[in-house]
């Protein structure tokens, strides 16, 4: 459903498993470039159940990394995450702050990223890797806090927000994240890292309050729960070194966010359906016991 719009003569869609080297290595075949999205994203199923965040984002990895060298492909893009380096209270992180993940999927995302340099040092197969904020945009699968809140105030229900709200994220639209990794493709130097962040920070409570505001919801919709173990105070990116790329961030918060709940607001066919789903509603069932 996520592809629809893009099924065309531009899109060829090969359903397949990331851990299959046959799958992998048939896909791969002819290609110019690699752009490694495959993983387990979500922090929270990751403490619930850490097994397939290893089997994707690291025997995953290992695999389309091995399969790209084999087939000789050019430019391979490891898509990582800024959880790597962990939490900072202040300052910003830079592409040579240590990597300190404290969650099991960001073990797994840092484990998949060292991979990846690995295969440059090694084999010198042509590498970079990306290191972005938090998304949020259309499509987003609504376990994300932006899209859960968004959707559970278009449906009238309460948003679950973790201890006191004060963790801090850095936001990015995902259209400028999409535009942030072809400029690595593109210019980026062979091996490298690049941070990717907008310098836009908010905590938890005001990212709901932002949410709450521009759909006319009354604070009370704000539901403390319970906190998440082990929960990053903050991530914070220097991205100084891709805006020498020449990118920077296009949207502003303000108007992503409106973009982002016009377009749930308008798409409830395509998120309904998922929240009605077993395997997701046993997962909310589980999470916010
Ligand atoms: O119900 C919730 N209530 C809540 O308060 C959820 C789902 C989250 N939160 C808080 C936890 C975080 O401080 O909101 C913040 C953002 O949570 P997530 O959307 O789960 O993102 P985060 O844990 O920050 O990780 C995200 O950014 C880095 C992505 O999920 C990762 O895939 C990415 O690597």
């Amino acid at each position: 459903d996520t592809l629809k719009a893009l099924h065309s003569r531009q899109v060829k869609f090969i359903k397949g498993n990331v851990c299959d080297a046959k799958a992998v290595a048939a896909a791969i075949k002819g290609q110019d470039a690699v752009f490694h999205f495959a993983a387990e994203s979500h922090v929270d199923r990751s403490i619930l159940n850490s097994q397939a965040f290893l089997t994707t984002n690291i025997l995953g990895t290992q695999v389309l990394l091995e399969a790209a060298r084999a087939a000789g492909t050019g430019r391979f893009v490891y898509v990582s995450t800024d959880e790597v380096y962990g939490s900072v209270a202040k300052g910003f992180f830079t592409e040579s702050s240590a990597i300190a993940p404290n969650s099991p999927y960001a073990a797994s995302k840092a484990s998949g990223d060292l991979l990846a340099r690995a295969y440059w040092r090694t084999y010198k197969l042509p590498v970079l890797t990306t290191r972005c904020c938090n998304n949020f945009g259309p499509y987003q699968f609504p376990e994300k806090v932006v899209p859960l809140f968004v959707t559970n105030l278009i449906e009238g229900k309460k948003i679950p927000l973790y201890g006191k709200g004060a963790n801090v994220r850095e936001w990015i639209y995902v259209e400028d994240h999409c535009r942030a990794i072809d400029a690595v493709y593109r210019k980026g130097e062979l091996g490298e890292a690049y941070n990717v962040g907008t310098d836009f920070e908010l905590n938890n409570l005001e990212l709901a309050h932002r949410i709450l505001d521009l759909m006319g919801k009354p604070k009370s919709s704000i539901e403390y729960v319970a906190d998440r173990p082990g929960h990053d105070l903050r991530y914070a990116l220097d991205s100084s070194k891709i805006k020498k790329l020449g990118w920077k961030a296009q949207y502003d918060f303000e108007r992503a966010i409106r973009l982002t709940i016009d377009w749930y607001s308008e798409n409830l066919r395509w998120w309904v359906k998922l929240k009605k789903g077993k395997t997701y509603r046993a997962y909310i069932k589980k999470q916010y016991k």
